[in-house]
């Protein structure tokens, strides 16, 4: 089954977020397949954000990833990369539709809690990135009861 990288960024770890994140993915059906905390150094935070490194709020934007720790997680279901980003909601969390994450929890777009990677291409690569140990492999007893 599909799998995405969600990353809890340092504003939500620190305002005390991560529990109902985490309680919105597993209430929906997904998986939780891999769960750490990291404190990122900058190298590893420019790597992951490495497409953006040319766009202006790229420093401000690592700054702001290394600011304290991250919950990274890898998250297994069904469509999980295209739904995963509806449950996190728009990037600017004035656009973030309410019931969203960021819609709920975010004001600031350099503030928005929550990343999702945005494709299954993106997702292999940055679960490759930040679990290169790999991840969990379990299948949840209550399967049958959220998949046909
Ligand atoms: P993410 O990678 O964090 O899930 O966010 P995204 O795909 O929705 O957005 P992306 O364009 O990849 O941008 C990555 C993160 O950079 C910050 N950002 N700041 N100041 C700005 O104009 C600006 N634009 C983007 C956001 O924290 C965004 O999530």
């Amino acid at each position: 089954m599909e799998q995405t990288f969600i990353m809890i960024k340092p504003d939500g770890v620190q305002r005390g977020l991560v529990g109902e994140i985490i309680s919105r993915f597993e209430k929906k059906g997904f998986y939780l397949k891999g769960l750490k905390l990291v404190s990122v150094v900058q190298s590893f935070a420019e790597k992951h954000y490495a497409d953006l490194s040319s766009k202006p709020f790229f420093q401000g934007l690592v700054e702001y990833i290394i600011s304290g720790p991250v919950i990274a997680m890898v998250w297994e279901g069904k469509n999980v990369v295209t739904t995963g980003r509806k449950i996190i909601g728009a990037t600017n969390p004035s656009d973030s539709a309410p019931g969203t994450i960021r819609g709920d929890f975010a004001v600031e777009i350099g503030r928005n809690v929550i990343h999702g990677s945005d494709s299954v291409e993106s997702a292999r690569k940055e679960i490759a990135l930040w679990f290169p140990e790999g991840v969990a492999e379990w299948q949840s007893s209550a399967h049958s009861w959220i998949y046909e």
